[in-house]
């Protein structure tokens, strides 16, 4: 029997990876995200092209009633997930603590730790009866330091950091493995979010340098997922190799 991974985020960047690492692998799928059609293409090819089963979950991570509903209605056998990763998010303003838009600190606030929490209490009530399973957090270099104007993002990934420590030890008793990948600057749509559609504000972020790309996050994804039982991985901390810390970057 295939193993099952549930994947939030899979419309785009390192969840969207993470499926396709995931489903060549030989796991089942269960794809989580807002827009439809494009996690219906991506469910579709991956589908084709290993021969697996997809189930879609079309929700936001914020509206725990919709969320709830849309997880709890999965047929009982893909309920017996063996690998949650926690990856939706986003960024939204990069603005002093002064400036910063209220709404924007919500969205942050309310996905990246709310939604990651929803999410993690009920597929954790599935994987106790197995005594088994995995989350995986993906974190942030900005969980583990603050930038100038990160105020709020970075607040929101030290939660998410916080939250994988106390994940793992409440599930200790309950064989369910907790490890948090946290990534530095991976060029995804997360800077297109950020800057709210503003493609070539985006594209800044990136110049002169080699970021990360998606597949190196989903490489190390696997690489926790694949370790024997006995082995857990805590924490990972990925930089591209031009980046010594969130703002310490050698652009050439
Ligand atoms: P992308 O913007 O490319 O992907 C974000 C994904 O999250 C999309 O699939 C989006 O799908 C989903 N998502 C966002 N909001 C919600 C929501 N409310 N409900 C359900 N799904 C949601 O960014 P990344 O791949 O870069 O980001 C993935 C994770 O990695 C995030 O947690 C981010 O904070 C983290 N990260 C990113 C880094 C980077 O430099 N890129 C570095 C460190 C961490 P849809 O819009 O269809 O719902
Ligand atoms: C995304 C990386 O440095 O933009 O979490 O906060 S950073």
């Amino acid at each position: 029997m295939s193993k099952i991974a549930l994947i939030t985020g899979a419309t785009s960047g390192i969840g969207e990876a993470c499926a396709h690492t995931l489903a060549q692998q030989g796991y089942q799928l269960i794809l989580l995200a807002r827009r439809e059609d494009r996690l219906a293409k991506i469910s579709h090819h991956l589908e084709d092209k290993y021969a697996i089963t997809i189930k879609q979950v079309i929700a936001d991570v914020r509206d725990q009633e919709s969320l709830s509903a849309a997880l709890e209605a999965l047929p009982e056998n893909w309920k017996k997930v063996d690998v949650l990763v926690n990856n939706a998010g986003l960024s939204q303003g990069l603005d002093p603590i002064n400036q910063g838009d209220t709404k924007d600190w919500d969205t942050m606030i309310d996905t990246n730790i709310k939604g990651l929490l929803y999410v993690t209490k009920i597929v954790s009530n599935w994987m106790i009866p197995q005594k088994a399973g995995h989350i995986v957090n993906i974190g942030s270099i900005a969980g583990k330091e603050v930038y100038p104007n990160g105020n709020v993002y970075c607040a929101s990934k030290h939660a998410v950091d916080a939250l994988s420590k106390g994940m793992r030890i409440d599930l200790l008793p309950h064989g369910i493995k907790v490890t948090e990948i946290n990534p530095g600057m991976v060029e995804t749509e997360f800077s297109i979010v950020r800057f709210k559609g503003d493609e070539e504000r985006a594209k800044k972020v990136y110049e002169n340098l080699e970021p990360l790309i998606a597949d190196d996050i989903a490489d190390a994804i696997w690489y926790v997922v694949s370790r024997p039982k006995h082995v857990n991985i805590n924490d990972m901390l990925i930089m591209p190799t031009v980046q010594a810390t969130a703002t310490i970057i050698n652009r050439g």
